[in-house]
Formats: structure tokens, C-alpha cells, sequence
């Protein structure tokens, strides 16, 4: 039984990019293994189809947000969740809100649009880049603001908030729309460089260019 973190998923999904920058934050290896949603993979599968899914010393655990928790807590190295109960509750709200509506909007309204629609063989929504657009412009506004008044999202500690959604802006940052989007708020931005600078980052950019 391997004594590394097991993560089964898609290199491309920011659910699973955030599992293993936990691991790389820490200082810790992992294995990854590539399994597609609803697949099975060595006997581990998600039973809602989705990646990312966690295995360690036997034991399998699913949902990002647990599998970051969990991998927090397990793995030697600086913590990355706060021990102030209000920063905590910041970093859970960060967590949430980049989970549901951030991601909605960026990674399946504009990645969705702009970037995997073409690899699918079809055209760009051109109603719903448009749409989603103004909204993102929105939100990252929200973030831009937060990050306005403290270095990361829920103080000045980096803490899994940040490691969810520096992958949705490393996608969102390579269309037009959110290109110009971020653009617009410096702040955002100057966050996003100093996250991509990160060691962690580095070593788990998922390999592929789109
Ligand atoms: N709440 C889940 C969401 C995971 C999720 O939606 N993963 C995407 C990949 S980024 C997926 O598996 N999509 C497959 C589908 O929607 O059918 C988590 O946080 O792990």
C-alpha cells in the first residue's frame, strides 16, 4: 500500500489542480493517476462521476474541499488552514464562493465557451460568453476588492482559499474575455503573479496547451 497521497482525476479540472497544490504546498509528494469522470480506476470511484477522488493508506475520500481539508490536517508541513475562527470562516466562504458561482461563470461559462467547446468540435455560444462575461466582470470585482485589503482571500496567511481559485484564474486568463476582465483589476492580477510564482504552482501545472 503506497504511503503518498493517491489522486485520481483530470489534469485540466481546478477541483483537482487545488488537491494537489495542497500537496506541493506542504512539501509532500503524490501520485496522480488520470480517470475520467464516472471511470474506475484500481477500484476507486467517485460514486457521483466526478474527479477529483483521494486515496490514502487505503482510505478513499471524495469532494475537493474535504480532500483539501483532510490532506491539510494528515500532511506534516505549514498549515494552510487558519486556526482564528473568523479567518477560517473567511476561507470557507472563499471556498465556497469560488466553488459555485466563480467556477460557474469562469470555468463553465468562459473556459467552457472559449477554450473547450473548440477542442469539443463545436462553436463557441457567443450568447453565452457575452452573458457570462458581465458577470465575471462582476465577481472578479468582488475578489479584487477582498484582495484590495488583505494579501490573500481571507487574511494575510495563504490558506486553501487561494489554492482554490488561483486555477480557475490561470484558465480564465487564457481567453480574450477574461484576459481583458483581469486587466481590469490590478490588484487581482498582482495576487495571480505572486500565486504563479509559487513552487507548488509550478510543479503541478497541468501539462497542456491550449
Ligand atoms: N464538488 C466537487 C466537484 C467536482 C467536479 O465537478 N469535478 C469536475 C471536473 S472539474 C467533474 O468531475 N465533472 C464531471 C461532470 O460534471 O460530469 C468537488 O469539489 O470535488
Amino acid at each position: 500500500m503506497s504511503d503518498r497521497p493517491q489522486i485520481f482525476g483530470i489534469p485540466t479540472s481546478t477541483f483537482c489542480w487545488t488537491t494537489r497544490l495542497v500537496c506541493a504546498e506542504k512539501g509532500q509528494p503524490h501520485d496522480f493517476f488520470e480517470m475520467i469522470p464516472g471511470g474506475v480506476l484500481d477500484g476507486v470511484r467517485h460514486p457521483f462521476a466526478r474527479v477529483p477522488v483521494l486515496r490514502y493508506h487505503g482510505v478513499t475520500v471524495y469532494e475537493s474541499m474535504a480532500i483539501a481539508r483532510f490532506l491539510d490536517r494528515e500532511l506534516p508541513g505549514a498549515a494552510l488552514q487558519p486556526a482564528d475562527s473568523f479567518a477560517l470562516a473567511r476561507m470557507d466562504q472563499w471556498i465556497s464562493a469560488t466553488s459555485d458561482y466563480l467556477y460557474d461563470t469562469l470555468i463553465v461559462g468562459i473556459v467552457g465557451e472559449r477554450l473547450v467547446a473548440p477542442l469539443d468540435g463545436r462553436e463557441p455560444d457567443e450568447t453565452i460568453v457575452a452573458e457570462q462575461t458581465e458577470v465575471m466582470r462582476e465577481q472578479l470585482g468582488v475578489i479584487d476588492e477582498i484582495l484590495c485589503g488583505s494579501r490573500y482571500l481571507a487574511g494575510d496567511t495563504l490558506t486553501l482559499a487561494d489554492l482554490f481559485l488561483a486555477p480557475l484564474i490561470h484558465w480564465t486568463d487564457k481567453t480574450p474575455e477574461g484576459g481583458e476582465a483581469l486587466d481590469l483589476y490590478p490588484t487581482l492580477r498582482r495576487w495571480f503573479h505572486g500565486m504563479a510564482e509559487r513552487d507548488s504552482f509550478k510543479a503541478t501545472i497541468p501539462l497542456v496547451h491550449i
